[in-house]
């Protein structure tokens, strides 16, 4: 299997957790996109993956996986010993559930307030985003407002659960992680009352592979 990636970025971070978690590091070869230069918009690229994003996954028979939950769902049940998307039709659709709101209260607020409402990753991708609308900055912060209330909310879920999805760590917890890595990259701090959000991150990031994620 080949991963299209680019290393210490949230998204592809996504998948080298779940690797690291499922023991699959070494069977994957790893092949870097740079997305400063925007290679990830090029026809050979987006042939890969037309919607121009990394990670990917290319499995042996040329099939091309993109979105961090298919890639995991595919990952986490290619030994028909799932540990991360849950086996019960409840633990199932929970995960589903907390993760959606991962990307759309989290990770992808930082990442909308990242490339159009800063420099983002420069001016070689500038041109892929929105240079040319004024309304871009107001809505990039609208989008880092929403981001820290996602925060908010996460916190709020952890106070009574140690993990997002429930009593497991699970796939909803990393794309959580994942967004505050993205936050820590575009300079969102986490709000202070967000005490049990900040505990769950301190012991998600005592996790083997999120130390050491392949
Ligand atoms: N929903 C997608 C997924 O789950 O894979 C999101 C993928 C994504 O946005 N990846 C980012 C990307 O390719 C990489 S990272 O910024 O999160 O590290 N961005 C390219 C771009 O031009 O915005």
């Amino acid at each position: 299997m080949k991963v299209f990636d680019i290393p210490g970025f949230p998204n592809p971070l996504r998948i080298r957790i779940v690797l690291a978690e499922k023991g699959l590091a070494s069977s994957v070869e790893f092949i870097k996109v740079d997305l400063p230069t925007a290679e990830h918009k090029q026809p050979a690229f987006l042939a890969i993956n037309p919607t121009g994003t990394v990670p990917v996954l290319q499995l042996d028979d040329g099939t091309n996986i993109s979105e961090c939950t298919a890639i995991t769902e595919y990952l986490d049940n290619i030994d028909g010993n799932p540990i991360l998307t849950g086996t019960t039709p409840k633990e199932k659709a929970v995960i589903h559930m907390m993760q959606k709101r991962a990307e759309s209260e989290l990770a992808d607020p930082v990442g909308i307030y990242f490339h159009h409402a800063t420099p983002g990753l420069g001016a070689g991708l500038q041109p892929y985003k929105s240079p040319e609308w004024e309304g871009r900055i107001d809505w990039g912060n609208r989008q880092r407002d929403k981001a820290v209330a996602g925060m908010k909310y996460f916190d709020q879920v952890l106070r009574t659960q140690p993990y997002v999805a429930g009593e497991q760590f699970s796939m909803a917890d990393i794309t959580v992680l994942a967004g505050l890595v993205f936050a820590g990259f575009a300079s969102i701090e986490i709000p202070e009352e967000c005490t049990a959000l900040k505990a769950w991150q301190a012991t998600v990031q005592q996790r083997p592979s999120v130390r050491n994620p392949a």
